[in-house]
């Protein structure tokens, strides 16, 4: 199904035509109610009048979160408090949180592209949907409730905390859509087994999985286990929450909402933009917010725009997987490594549980790569013989794909911890010594 079809389906003249036209009056309007673009843009002699189409957006500042945690809590509001209705805020791992304001308008828009998403996921009035997303600061659990509600289907406000109940509501409500990080979704599927469930037992068909990078290994092992339909959404709440992207029936990338959030793609190092296909840092444009506007946030995010046409009929661009964050990127011996490319190995041999850890450390001056993996219950053994191994055609496969050696450690089943929300899957040393 598509939501909105006169949006998701433009000819790309007129899209083209439309975000020109919303850029101006944002700039507009930054400049007239946000004295740090202001100030901005008069260090760049840059006037609103200057930003006539979208290909102009090139001269206008990047963002950063240093720039949000610099103007903590309110500063880069464009509204005043009268106006904001709602606050989100999401927590770094060091200093101040990143705080975001919504405007009623913004309201609007998050629920709008959040049930085009939902719509592009074949989700319809007659859905029971849960979101396991926390609710809270977290835009995840809100973020997707409104959008389930403005669609129409019947939302059921899970939340995390507690995931026996979770499996019991998911039964006993005939429960068809779940929301939750892709880690939590195979951690229901591990609880759901260890209490004799079956997916037979649920009514599971479409599951949106978002908030954390996972692969598409991973995508076939949680619809093989729950006995869904996986689809990725993509967002952060500096922009809004989820509903950024949205993979459509076709799962071949994610489409932007560009009527709302402009993408860019550049270069981490030289703030480059870069042609559609090659990888950098999505950067994005709010259009139309007016809450927290935000100029060419930098997302830190590594993705690649496609912008071919799609064969569900959407004219948006899309982005591919997010293969982790430049923040997120471990160089080890000074080969860059993803914990994504860990993942896609294990999950692609049977024998381990989907469930690792990755440990970095520094013995003299030479960097080490452990990698802790679960092994599965019905291939736990004593053997020695097997086990050696299992550990060596995991090492040389890891070899292979990272081009750097890395110890392996086989762990037994259930002893990596597992999370709710976003999981925990690198333990950098070097970072504590
Ligand atoms: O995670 C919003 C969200 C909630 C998205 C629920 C999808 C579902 P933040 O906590 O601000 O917001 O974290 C945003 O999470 O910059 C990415 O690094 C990562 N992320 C979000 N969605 C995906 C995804 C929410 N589908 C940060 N794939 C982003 C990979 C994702 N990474």
């Amino acid at each position: 199904m598509i939501w909105n079809e006169s949006k998701e389906c433009m000819s790309r003249e007129e899209m083209r035509m439309l975000q020109g036209k919303r850029l101006h009056k944002l700039v507009d309007l930054v400049y007239h109610n946000t004295p740090f673009y202001r100030k901005k843009m008069q260090e760049m002699d840059l006037t609103p009048e200057d930003i006539q189409t979208i290909d102009d957006i090139v001269k206008l500042p990047f963002t950063t979160k240093q720039d949000l945690r610099d103007n903590y809590p309110y500063g880069l509001q464009a509204a005043s408090m009268q106006e904001i209705v709602r606050v989100h805020a999401s927590s770094g791992t060091t200093g101040n949180p990143t705080v975001v304001g919504y405007t009623r308008h913004d309201l609007e828009v998050w629920k709008e592209v959040t049930a085009r998403a939902l719509g592009a996921f074949g989700i319809s009035r007659n859905d029971v949907f849960s979101v396991g997303y926390g609710y809270g600061l977290f835009t995840g659990g809100l973020g997707l409730h409104y959008g389930v509600e403005h669609l129409g289907a019947t939302v059921i406000p899970t939340s995390t905390g507690n995931t026996e109940k979770h499996l019991h509501l998911l039964k006993d409500l005939q429960v068809t859509g779940l929301a939750c990080t892709p880690s939590y979704a195979l951690y229901l599927a591990e609880t759901m087994q260890k209490k004799g469930m079956s997916k037979e037992d649920l009514h599971l068909r479409v599951g949106v999985f978002g908030a954390e990078p996972w692969t598409e290994n991973m995508r076939q092992e949680i619809e093989q286990k729950l006995g869904l339909q996986g689809y990725n959404i993509y967002g952060l709440s500096e922009i809004i929450g989820p509903g950024v992207a949205y993979e459509c029936s076709c799962k071949n990338g994610s489409h932007i909402s560009e009527d709302h959030f402009y993408p860019e793609i550049i270069d981490p190092e030289t703030g480059k933009v870069l042609p559609a296909g090659e990888t950098g840092e999505l950067v994005l444009t709010t259009l139309t917010k007016t809450g927290m506007p935000l100029l060419r946030y930098r997302t830190k995010d590594l993705t690649s725009l496609i912008t071919e046409p799609c064969e569900c009929g959407r004219t948006n661009v899309r982005i591919t997987r997010i293969i982790g964050r430049s923040d997120d990127m471990l160089i080890i011996r000074g080969i860059n490594v993803f914990p994504s490319q860990v993942e896609s190995v294990i999950l692609e041999m049977k024998e381990f549980e989907p469930q690792y850890m990755l440990v970095v450390d520094r013995q003299g001056n030479l960097d080490t790569l452990e990698v802790q993996v679960e092994l599965r219950k019905e291939l736990y053994t004593d053997e020695m013989g097997s086990l050696l191994n299992l550990k060596k055609k995991l090492a040389d496969r890891l070899k292979s794909v990272l081009s750097i050696s890395a110890q392996v450690k086989l762990m037994e089943p259930n002893s990596i911890p597992r999370s709710e929300g976003k999981s925990k899957r690198v333990i950098d040393k070097r970072i504590i010594k």
